[in-house]
């Protein structure tokens, strides 16, 4: 700790603050004020406010350790944390003075806190998500600690060339990470291809060894956790593979340089990159790599803290709850047994016992060709000592199923841990729902799908097992921090206890009549849209009108979220306009942000063709700036933080049985955006919560659609049978948007009218319509402002607090430590 900030626990002074800052510009970044660059200081800066959390860390490291807290482990390939400082100023209760003190020194907090690259290691909602619960487990003094991936190049940094998305590569450690302490001491070795054999052990027991390829390191890297005003700090801790030799000293003899360090190259490999959603199957090897790395690197670490606390092998259980979030991590079925047997001699039936007490797995996707399998023989060469334990672990459940479900052949195909339709692949669904003692879906209406549907014949075999956790993101990072004009109004009204306590936004529900309240509420709204009308200025060159209505949809990109059907509202706006120039529209800036993989193709046409929309759209003078459709480049967590505080409409669009949560309908909704959507994920749950008056619903139901599907669906009925829709669509084709090129858009318009997975053509009326009861809302602006502050005020259920409460209590059965001071 450094010495300026004092040697205790209690926060320091702003003098304090200056000194330390001073320091570190001086002894960490070896620079003074006068020639320091802006990201030195932001390095200073950073380094004083980990300093104020050290402290907090290792009392909450000790006291987990003396009391031999139960701990949960949250498994996650991807952690999307955002930037740092600022979250952590907000945490240590800090803004104010340490705002003041940058001051006095002459400079500005907001500009500094700009520098920091945010690691962006996720690619949407489920390693967002992972990073919201991360908060909430520490702000709620549960004991935690996130295991992951160190990426060495996160998610690819997004540009817009000629309207076409192009990818760069994330360097965000060029100017190394001030939030991070490696450990080398706690490095672990892991294995990896191969083969197994079998000897016997001096009891004269058999028993099977792995004979690795190679092994590589994995080296931890940890960052700090600390809750809301809280006196804990829980850990995030990342792993990066490193050659367990650098350096191959006999080939450097032999003469081959190169060859000398290919070893450290290709281990390092390892953890270089995040894979994209939906990319193909190229490169699929090196991620089941990854996956396989950092959830053994991960148990093993668990198994050194509870053989340090000397706690036995067989009550591991007793000490981690692992929640494998989605099936990335749940090779950790197999490898924890392969250490309790292999490595521990721990005989089967216990070691079985101990690991499906200790796992439960999240599910977060109905769509079937999301669902994790590997291809039997790339699995048998990467893992083959896994693959024998998976063999046995499918033997004694199938033989649980014959049990069960006499004579019924075809039960036991479609439930067996390997796919044998074709090709043979590893189930990784099956896998985790075999090991697992819980099993949940993220909103109500995905945990009935998953029941009904995705996985079904589990949950006849173990209805038990089967619970539903809505999720839920962080009023700290998605209020306090990104919107701190709504949060001192809110503050200023109810006090500030909600921002621990989110429950108690709904003591804002009486204000949504106060016209004084509603006055301040409107002109925030205003004032962070100036804001973010700036930014997208200065990123796109596009001027915007505050005074429009903001209407954004931000997520990643894919076909069945149907940014696409936005598309169609837009054009079919403009066609009207076209047609009668002197129509009454309310004017509207649709504002759209997300990545596409960048192996699938049809994403990225969406995105060409929102901006090809666009281009049209903006320079038409017969619009007169009445409708602007702008892609804003690379949606972050940075740039979520000023969207979501700026818009006034949330587009939550996809067709209904296809999302299965949601967790931006849950951001925009607390800020005070009105929904636009389906019965789809948690907007049903959102609906519910802040009333039909505040939703704007749409579209078919999941029902419905099934229901649809199994009449059988012709979407070019709905393209002859309405005029407007017709000409939409032609519109698009005829290459209008596209500089006269009529091939552009025809993949897209092609689908839409021949199969239209995601029935575009189906909800566009409806949707269409909605529209219009948005425009007619929208019109009166009092009435808008009050369904915005009633929505606010009921948007309690979505904090991720209640989330990990729900967890704590139905899954983990763990309570909160608090660390004394
Ligand atoms: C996914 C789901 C979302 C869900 C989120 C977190 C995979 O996120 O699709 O519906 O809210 O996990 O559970 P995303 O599409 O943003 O990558």
């Amino acid at each position: 700790m450094n010495a300026a900030l004092g040697r205790d626990r209690s926060l320091p002074t702003r003098e304090g603050l200056k000194r330390a800052f001073l320091d570190h510009l001086l002894y960490t970044q070896n620079k003074s004020l006068a020639i320091a660059s802006r990201n030195d200081l932001y390095q200073a800066l950073a380094h004083t406010i980990r300093d104020c959390m050290l402290r907090t860390w290792f009392d909450t490291a000790s006291s987990y350790k003396a009391k031999h807290s139960r701990m949960v482990a949250y498994l996650s390939a991807e952690f999307l944390m955002g930037p740092y400082l600022g979250n952590n100023v907000l945490n240590l209760g800090l803004m104010d003075e340490v705002k003041a003190a940058i001051a006095e020194l002459g400079l500005d907090f907001d500009d500094l806190a700009n520098q920091e690259e945010e690691p962006g290691l996720g690619n949407g909602g489920l390693g967002r998500l992972a990073a919201c619960f991360i908060d909430s487990l520490a702000s709620l003094e549960i004991p935690a600690i996130g295991y992951g991936i160190r990426y060495e190049y996160g998610i690819f940094y997004q540009t817009i060339i000629d309207g076409w998305q192009v990818e760069n590569t994330d360097k965000w450690l060029r100017y190394g990470n001030p939030w991070e302490i490696q450990h080398a001491e706690w490095s672990v070795e892991i294995k990896l291809g191969g083969r197994t054999e079998t000897y016997t052990d001096d009891a004269g027991k058999f028993r099977v060894r792995w004979v690795p390829e190679k092994t590589v390191a994995g080296v931890p890297f940890d960052s700090p956790i600390l809750g809301y005003r809280v006196n804990t700090a829980n850990t995030l801790r990342l792993w990066r593979a490193e050659a367990t030799e650098a350096f191959d000293f006999p080939t450097f003899n032999r003469g081959d340089y190169l060859g000398a360090v290919s070893k450290k190259v290709t281990s390092e490999n390892l953890t270089k990159v995040l894979y994209p959603n939906d990319e193909s199957d190229q490169g699929k090897e090196l991620r089941l790599e990854q996956q396989y790395f950092f959830v053994s690197c991960s148990l093993q670490d668990m198994l050194r803290i509870q053989i340090n606390r000397g706690q036995p092998v067989t009550e591991f259980h007793l000490a981690f709850a692992i929640q494998l979030n989605d099936t990335h991590p749940a090779i950790g079925v197999a490898e924890l047994m392969r250490l309790l047997v292999d490595e521990h001699q721990i005989v089967w039936e216990q070691a079985w016992d101990v690991t499906r007490q200790t796992f439960a797995y999240t599910n977060h996707t109905l769509l079937p060709e999301a669902l994790e399998r590997w291809p039997l023989k790339l699995f048998e060469r990467v893992l083959p000592r896994h693959l024998e334990i998976i063999y046995e672990i499918n033997a004694r459940f199938l033989n649980e199923v014959r049990i069960r479900f006499l004579g019924d052949e075809s039960r036991l195909s479609r439930l067996s841990l390997i796919d044998e339709s074709g090709e043979r692949y590893v189930r990784m669904a099956h896998l985790a729902c075999v090991g697992s003692s819980a099993i949940n879906g993220v909103a109500e209406l995905h945990s009935e799908l998953l029941k009904r549907d995705v996985l079904a014949d589990f949950y006849a075999m173990w209805p038990e097992k089967f619970t539903n956790v809505t999720n839920g993101v962080t009023p700290r990072r998605w209020i306090a921090l990104s919107n701190p004009r709504q949060t001192s109004l809110v503050s200023r009204a109810i006090g500030n206890d909600w921002i621990k306590d989110f429950s108690r936004i709904k003591e804002l529900e009486p204000f949504a009549d106060d016209a004084g309240f509603a006055a301040d509420w409107q002109a925030i709204k205003r004032d962070n849209k100036i804001e973010l009308a700036g930014q997208l200025l200065q990123r796109t060159g596009i001027r915007v009108d505050p005074d429009s209505m903001f209407d954004v949809q931000v997520k990643r990109i894919h076909e069945y979220k149907r940014q696409h059907l936005a598309v169609l509202h837009i054009v079919a706006l403009y066609h009207r306009l076209k047609s009668d120039p002197n129509l009454d529209v309310v004017p509207r800036t649709f504002i759209f942000g997300g990545k596409a993989a960048p192996g699938y193709h049809r994403a990225k046409l969406i995105i060409k063709l929102i901006t090809s929309v666009g281009d049209v759209v903006n320079n038409d003078p017969a619009v007169r700036d009445r409708l602007k459709v702008v892609f804003l480049p690379n949606f972050s967590v940075t740039r979520g933080q000023r969207i979501y505080p700026a818009a006034d409409l949330s587009e939550q669009i996809s067709l209904a049985g296809k999302e299965a949560s949601g967790t931006g309908n849950m951001k925009f909704a607390m800020n005070g955006a009105l929904t636009i959507g389906t019965m789809d994920g948690a907007n049903v749950e959102i609906r519910e919560e802040v009333g039909a008056d505040q939703f704007f619903l749409f579209g078919l139901t999941a029902e419905e659609v099934y229901a649809l599907r199994a009449r059988g669906y012709s979407p070019s009925d709905y393209y002859r049978n309405n005029a407007e829709l017709h000409a939409v669509l032609d519109l698009i084709r005829s290459g209008f948007f596209s500089r006269g090129d009529a091939n552009l858009f025809a993949p897209l318009i092609d689908e839409l009218m021949h199969t239209d997975p995601y029935m575009l053509l189906v909800d566009y009326q409806s949707y269409v319509d909605c529209q219009g009861e948005v425009d007619r809302t929208y019109r009166d602006t009092q009435d808008w402002t009050r369904r915005s502050i009633l929505n606010a005020a009921r948007s309690g259920k979505f904090s991720s607090d209640r989330s990990i409460r729900d967890y704590a209590e139905r899954v983990w059965k763990v309570g909160p430590a608090p660390v004394s001071s």
